[in-house]
C-alpha cells in the first residue's frame, strides 16, 4: 500500500486528541503505512533571513510513524495568502457571501506565491508511489503547482466548504484559473451532491467540459473525477467522551443548574456564515410568541473566537453582544437569564455532557459545508430521552439529516416556531427521529469517509508524466 501525504494549511500531532475527529481519522489512516503531513507552521518570520516572500524554513518533527513536515510564511505572504484570498475572497464567496468579499489584486499573488512555495518544498519529501491527499480552499492550485514540476503521484482534493453555484463562483477575479487548476487533481471530493451539481454546472457550462461515464469530467485536455463524500465525526469516541467521569459529572451539573428550565444549545466558530444573529432574532421571536417559554427555555450560545483579525468578524461579534445583552435585559429576570452568550473556546471534553442535557440543538448556519456541530449534538443523546435538532436546510448535513427539524434560518418566525415544535415533541416522536438520525451518522462516519475518499483515489489509473520537470520548472504560472 502507498504511502500517505496529506497536506492542509495546518497540520496537527494525530496522537492528541484535542486534534479534533479530523486529525484523528486521518491519523488512523496514516498510522497503517507511515505518513507525512505537511502544512504552514503558524509561524510568521518577520526578519529580513526568514522574511523573504516566497521562502520560509522547514521544520520535521515524529509524531509516532508520521512525519510532520512545517513551514513558516512571512508576514507578507500570511497576510496575502491567509488573511486575505483564503480567508477574505475564498471564504466569503464560497459562502456565498459576494458583499464581504475583498477583492485586492495582491492577495491573488500572495495566495499563488504560497501554493508554489509549499509545491517546491514538498516534491523533494515525496516517494514516487505516494497518493497525496490536499485539504480545502487555501490549497486549491497546489497540485497544479506540483504536476508543474514533474509530479505525477495520485493527487486528490477535498473542499471542506460549498462549492458555489457559477454565478456565484463567477465574483472571483481569478475564477476560470482556480477552476482550471482543479484539472490537476486525480479526484476532487465535494461534502454534498449539491456542491458537485454545483460543480458540474460550472464546468459544463463555463469551461465546456465533457462529461464522462462514472463521474468523470474532461476539459482542459486532462480529465478528473469528482464525486460527494459527506465528512461525519468519529461517533464511537465522541459517545465513549460523553461516557468518562468529566463527561458526566458536565452533564448532571448542568441537569442540576437547568432542572427548572428548558436548555437549548449553540456551539460554533463565531464567523458570518453561521447565522448566529438570525438564531438569537429567533430565539427572541421564540419568547414573544410563545411566553411559556419565559423564565424557563435557557439558550447556552458558546460562539468560540475566530480570525479576529479580519475584519467581518469583529462586526458579528459587536453584534453578538448587543443582541445577546439587549434580550437578556428585555426579558430576564433575577433568577432567570434567556441567553448565556460565552465567547470563548470551552475544553472539547465538555461539550458531549452540554449536548446531551440540551433539550434542542440549534445548527442554524446561512451556509455550511457540512457542520459537525449537529453530528456532535446527535451522538451526545441519550437514546431513551434525547434531545431535538433544529438544523438549517443550508447546511451540507441537512442532506443526509433529514429527520432534524430543518429551517430556513433567514425565516425568523418559521424558524421560532420550528424551535417551539422542538421544545413541546413527544417522546416517542423524539427517539424515532433520533433512531434514524444516529443510525444515518454511524452508517457514515469520520471513518467511512476516509477510507472512501482513498479507495477512490486508489483505484485511479495514475496518471502519465505531461511534461519534464525542466521545461515546467521555467513555465510562467498564469493567474
Ligand atoms: C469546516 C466547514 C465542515 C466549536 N466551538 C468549540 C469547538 N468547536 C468545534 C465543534 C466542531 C468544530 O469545532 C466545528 O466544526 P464545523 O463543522 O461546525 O465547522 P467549521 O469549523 O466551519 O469547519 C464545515 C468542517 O470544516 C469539516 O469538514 O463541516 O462545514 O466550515 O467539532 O465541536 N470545540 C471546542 N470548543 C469550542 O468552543 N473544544
Amino acid at each position: 500500500m502507498s504511502r500517505l501525504v496529506i497536506v492542509s494549511n495546518r497540520v496537527a500531532d494525530p496522537r492528541k486528541p484535542a486534534a479534533g475527529g479530523l486529525a484523528v481519522a486521518l491519523g488512523e489512516s496514516m498510522k497503517k503505512t507511515g505518513a507525512l503531513w505537511f502544512g504552514w507552521s503558524g509561524k510568521i518570520v518577520e526578519t529580513a533571513a526568514g522574511g523573504v516572500p516566497g521562502e520560509g524554513e522547514l521544520h520535521t518533527q515524529k509524531a509516532g510513524n508520521v512525519t510532520l513536515v512545517t513551514v513558516d510564511l512571512c508576514r507578507q505572504d500570511h497576510d496575502a495568502y491567509y488573511l486575505g484570498y483564503s480567508n477574505d475572497v475564498l471564504w466569503p464567496v464560497f459562502h456565498y457571501r459576494l458583499d464581504l468579499g475583498n477583492y485586492e489584486p495582491g492577495f491573488a499573488a500572495g495566495y499563488r506565491r504560497v501554493n508554489e512555495l509549499f509545491a517546491r518544498k514538498l516534491l523533494p519529501l515525496l516517494k514516487p508511489d505516494d497518493t497525496i491527499w490536499v485539504h480545502d480552499y487555501h490549497l486549491i492550485p497546489l497540485a497544479a503547482r506540483l504536476r508543474a514540476l514533474g509530479c505525477t503521484n495520485r493527487i486528490g482534493f477535498f473542499l471542506h466548504i460549498p462549492m458555489p453555484p457559477p454565478l456565484i463562483m463567477a465574483a472571483i477575479p481569478q475564477q476560470d484559473w482556480l477552476m482550471r487548476t482543479l484539472f490537476d487533481y486525480d479526484l476532487v471530493g465535494f461534502q454534498s451532491e449539491a456542491d458537485l451539481l454545483n460543480f458540474s454546472h460550472y464546468v459544463q457550462s463555463e469551461a465546456q467540459a465533457e462529461v464522462l461515464p462514472d463521474g468523470r469530467y474532461r476539459a482542459f485536455n486532462r480529465t478528473l473525477q469528482a464525486g460527494a463524500f459527506p465528512i461525519g465525526i468519529d461517533v464511537d469516541e465522541f459517545a465513549r467522551m460523553a461516557d468518562t467521569r468529566e463527561g458526566r459529572q458536565m452533564f448532571q451539573r448542568m441537569r442540576k443548574e437547568y432542572s427548572r428550565r428548558q436548555l437549548l444549545v449553540g456551539v460554533d466558530r463565531l464567523d458570518y456564515s453561521k447565522g448566529l444573529p438570525q438564531r438569537i432574532r429567533a430565539f427572541r421571536e421564540l419568547l414573544v410568541r410563545y411566553p411559556e417559554n419565559l423564565n424557563s427555555a435557557t439558550l447556552i450560545q458558546i460562539a468560540s473566537p475566530s480570525r479576529e483579525d479580519v475584519d467581518a468578524y469583529a462586526d458579528i461579534r459587536d453584534e453578538m453582544a448587543n443582541l445577546c445583552g439587549a434580550i437578556n435585559g428585555d426579558f430576564g429576570e433575577l433568577d432567570w437569564m434567556p441567553i448565556r452568550y460565552i465567547h470563548r473556546t470551552v475544553a472539547r471534553k465538555r461539550l458531549p455532557g452540554l449536548y446531551r442535557a440540551s433539550r434542542v440543538g440549534l445548527v442554524t448556519p446561512l451556509r455550511d459545508g457540512m457542520n459537525l456541530v449537529a453530528k456532535e449534538f446527535i451522538a451526545a443523546q441519550d437514546p431513551a430521552d434525547p434531545g431535538v435538532l433544529v438544523l438549517s436546510r443550508f447546511a451540507g448535513a441537512a442532506e443526509q439529516l433529514k429527520e432534524a427539524l430543518l429551517v430556513n434560518p433567514y425565516d425568523i418566525e418559521r424558524t421560532a416556531q420550528a424551535i417551539q415544535q422542538a421544545l413541546q415533541m413527544p417522546l416517542d416522536e423524539r427517539r424515532n427521529r433520533h433512531q434514524a438520525l444516529l443510525r444515518r451518522i454511524k452508517e457514515q462516519d469520520v471513518h467511512w469517509w476516509c477510507e472512501t475518499f482513498l479507495a477512490t483515489l486508489q483505484n485511479l489509473e495514475p496518471r502519465a508524466p505531461q511534461c519534464n520537470r525542466v521545461a515546467c520548472r521555467v513555465k510562467p504560472m498564469l493567474v
